[in-house]
């Protein structure tokens, strides 16, 4: 494969980070290394098999950085201005469709200047992928950020297949109806050939608000355009390099560092441990409100359990964020201060992100995973928790509202918003018997090593006509 950046490529994901970050060291060398987050630890394996070239933002407002080859594709960095950064992404994607597409957990905010710089940015990232695809070539774009790209690279280059993938959740139409800009919305995906979703439930939504448009029928997960294209409208449940976190989990290196974790934390005889970004839609408020009162009650003991919770500092320039991540800072102090010792911390939380030995080491030390999204499009970390824990000693509860609960259905089910059942669920699920969390262990691993990430991908794609 070239190491030099092609002019033109059959193959694209349009996306709004790249799955990169840039590195400077202290002599001033740039690097680019991977970047944690669902969409980059579930594409990333895509690209390096097929090729082509990711289009995305670097994460430097207001910089322009050239095109270079990573990992055997081609990286195209799209400059965002400060103020784009701020009206786009922190604003309309962040602050307006993130929490409307998650079922207004917290107030969406509506502004018009966000919508215009959406619109901007959005139409910027179809003339980079018009201009870098090939004749006839397949653009994958992904996500809420990138809402309008389909209808203007249609409009640019009616020859490309165009797919578009949502990670999140899509709400239903009474609350989908809130938006002062639903019908462009509408239109700006039903430019892809294919629109796909985390759950069936979701394209049910969309295939609704699809038949609402003036001029459109839609079916059976197929929507017929007024200008006589069909749009396919389809579930595709993502999910993770299963084998590769697998290998990861079990090679000596990470070994060496679960060892070292779990004699950091104390040798506890359990460890329950969450992973999340620090994100409101995650549920750790709920959670670890429920961890600390069994604390509080005596039904954990802190010298016998560590609750270890991870989360990796995201989207911090917007309030709802801020503020999440002191109450969150609060709520463990509390917990800390009324139970455990200085040197038995009962919670344990970790505020930062770690590289990916780390993490697969806490999935290995993990007695029990608590997986508890207030609303999730998929949730990628209870799939990780299954492919990494080798030990069949070991349980997941989950919440319901993640879309991984239609696939898991062997874990521990919980609603978040009941933080007494949760409470129960967590102990029923220590105390369960070795012979049945075995059991519920191996039919997880069934699934998450038989669905995996190229499954999606290639299902995906296959339906899009090009696999
Ligand atoms: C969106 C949707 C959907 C987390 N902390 C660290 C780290 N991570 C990695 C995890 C996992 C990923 O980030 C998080 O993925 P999730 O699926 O849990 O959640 P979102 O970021 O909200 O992702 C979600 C996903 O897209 C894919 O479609 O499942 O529903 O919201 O891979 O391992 N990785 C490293 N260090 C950390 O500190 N290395």
């Amino acid at each position: 494969m070239s190491e030099t950046v092609q002019d033109k490529v059959d193959f694209l994901v349009v996306a709004n980070r790249l799955p990169v970050d840039r590195k400077v060291d202290d002599d001033g060398n740039v690097s680019w290394k991977s970047s944690p987050g669902g969409l980059v630890t579930a594409l990333e394996p895509v690209m390096q098999r097929k090729g082509g070239a990711w289009i995305g933002w670097h994460g430097a407002p207001d910089e322009v950085v050239a095109p270079f080859h990573h990992d055997g594709y081609d990286i195209h960095p799209v400059p965002l201005s400060a103020q784009e950064v701020e009206e786009y992404y922190e604003g309309f994607a962040n602050a307006t469709l993130w929490p409307l597409y998650h079922d207004c957990i917290v107030e969406p905010v509506f502004h018009r200047e966000w919508w215009d710089a959406y619109q901007k940015v959005n139409k910027r990232f179809a003339e980079q992928a018009a201009e870098q695809a090939s004749t006839g070539a397949t653009v994958w774009v992904q996500d809420y950020q990138l809402n309008l790209v389909p209808k203007y690279l249609r409009e640019m280059r009616p020859d490309l297949r165009i797919g578009f993938f949502l990670h999140i959740p899509f709400p239903p139409i009474e609350l989908y109806s809130r938006l002062p800009w639903r019908e462009e919305l509408v239109e700006g995906l039903l430019g892809a050939d294919l629109v796909g979703f985390q759950t069936p439930g979701a394209a049910a939504n969309f295939q609704r608000l699809a038949k609402h448009r003036p001029g459109v029928t839609a079916a059976r997960g197929r929507a017929r355009t007024p200008d006589g294209r069909t749009v396919v409208i389809h579930d595709f449940p993502i999910s993770i390099d299963s084998r590769g976190f697998h290998e990861l989990a079990t090679s000596e290196k990470v070994q060496a560092e679960a060892a070292k974790l779990r004699e950091d934390l104390g040798n506890p005889e359990t460890i329950i441990f969450g992973v999340d970004r620090l994100d409101y839609t995650k549920g750790l408020h709920q959670r670890i409100r429920a961890v600390g009162e069994l604390f509080k009650e005596g039904k954990l003991d802190p010298h016998e359990v560590v609750f270890l919770q991870l989360a990796t500092p995201s989207r911090e320039r917007v309030e709802e964020y801020r503020i999440l991540r002191d109450d969150i800072n609060l709520l463990v102090g509390q917990i800390n201060s009324k139970v455990g010792t200085i040197a038995n911390r009962a919670v344990v939380y970790r505020n930062e992100s770690v590289p990916r030995e780390v993490l697969a080491a806490m999935y290995q030390v993990a007695d029990l995973m608590l997986v508890t999204p207030v609303r999730d499009g998929m949730n990628l970390v209870a799939k990780e928790y299954i492919a990494c824990r080798s030990n069949d000693d070991s349980a997941l509860v989950l919440s319901e509202f993640a879309g991984a609960a239609r696939e898991l259905k062997q874990a521990y089910m919980v609603n978040p918003y009941d933080i007494d059942g949760m409470k129960a669920t967590i102990m029923k699920a220590l105390a369960e018997s070795p012979k049945v969390k075995a059991r519920k262990m191996r039919s997880m691993r069934r699934q998450v090593f038989d669905k995996t990430i190229d499954v999606w991908a290639n299902s995906f794609l296959e339906e899009l006509g090009v696999a």
